[in-house]
């Protein structure tokens, strides 16, 4: 099976109404998509944007974050169940905003990774170096801790329905791409540590996206990486046109 993915990553922007209309644009636009892409859209859009793709096997739809508890009293959350019942297939979890913004740490990520399994939801979890972590040439060591942390307890059946997003956290919104090279170089480590932690089916199954600033015009070089399958684009997946143009990168 294939393992490629373009997964977009809305974060706060789009009324219902312009995200309707921007999945619709897409969906037209790139009919047969030669991948799995992946809308992840504001939580009061899921419903909706669920609808619009049901039915078409290569689109599915992310949440941008869930509650580690299965319900309760937690004003202003969502649980993994009533994402699964809302037909949603993945949840983006780890990202670096949530963990600079809301102190995420890789230890509350386990939990949500866990509870997300146990419920029947693909986590799309995001991992990354900070700069000054990459200038001291440190970023396989940290990236390599947060996914030890995160997938602390986890079994290779549980680690198997996961995406990993390698985002280094200097390339995010900031117009700068990590080189192919540099992609590269970090998604064949992160390969080889699932492989050594969880066997070499699970490493080889398993989807690991680049994100960080993908644009139409480096997608193309970074998916042609042997270990890119893919990415999970922020700000170029607002425009149609730029995300049908990254989606079609995917050969
Ligand atoms: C990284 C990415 C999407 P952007 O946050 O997750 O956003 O493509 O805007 O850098």
């Amino acid at each position: 099976m294939s393992r490629t993915m373009v997964a977009g990553n809305w974060k706060m922007n789009t009324t219902p109404t312009q995200g309707t209309a921007l999945v619709k644009e897409v969906m037209n636009k790139v009919p047969n998509p030669p991948t799995k892409v992946v809308f992840g859209v504001p939580a009061i859009q899921l419903l909706a944007v669920q609808k619009l793709v049901s039915g078409h096997a290569n689109y599915a739809v992310a949440a941008q974050n869930m509650h580690q508890e299965e319900k309760g009293a937690y004003t202003g959350e969502t649980s993994a169940e009533m994402l699964v019942d809302a037909g949603i297939e993945y949840v983006i979890l780890g990202h670096s905003e949530r963990r600079d913004y809301d102190g995420e740490d890789d230890e509350l990520i386990n939990r949500k990774i866990i509870r997300a399994l146990e419920a029947g939801l693909k986590p799309i979890y995001c991992c990354g170096e900070k700069l000054d972590i990459r200038e001291a040439n440190n970023q396989e060591v940290v990236v390599g801790k947060q996914i030890e942390q995160a997938f602390s307890s986890l079994s290779p059946e549980q680690v198997a329905q996961i995406v990993i997003a390698y985002e280094p956290v200097w390339a995010i919104g900031t117009g700068v791409t990590a080189s192919k090279e540099q992609a590269q170089g970090m998604h064949d480590y992160i390969r080889r540590m699932i492989a050594n932690q969880f066997g070499s089916e699970v490493a080889k199954g398993m989807t690991i996206l680049y994100g960080g600033s993908v644009k139409p015009d480096n997608a193309e070089e970074l998916f042609a990486e042997p270990d890119v399958d893919g990415g999970l684009v922020g700000g170029a997946s607002l425009d149609a046109e730029n995300f049908a143009a990254i989606i079609r990168a995917i050969k």
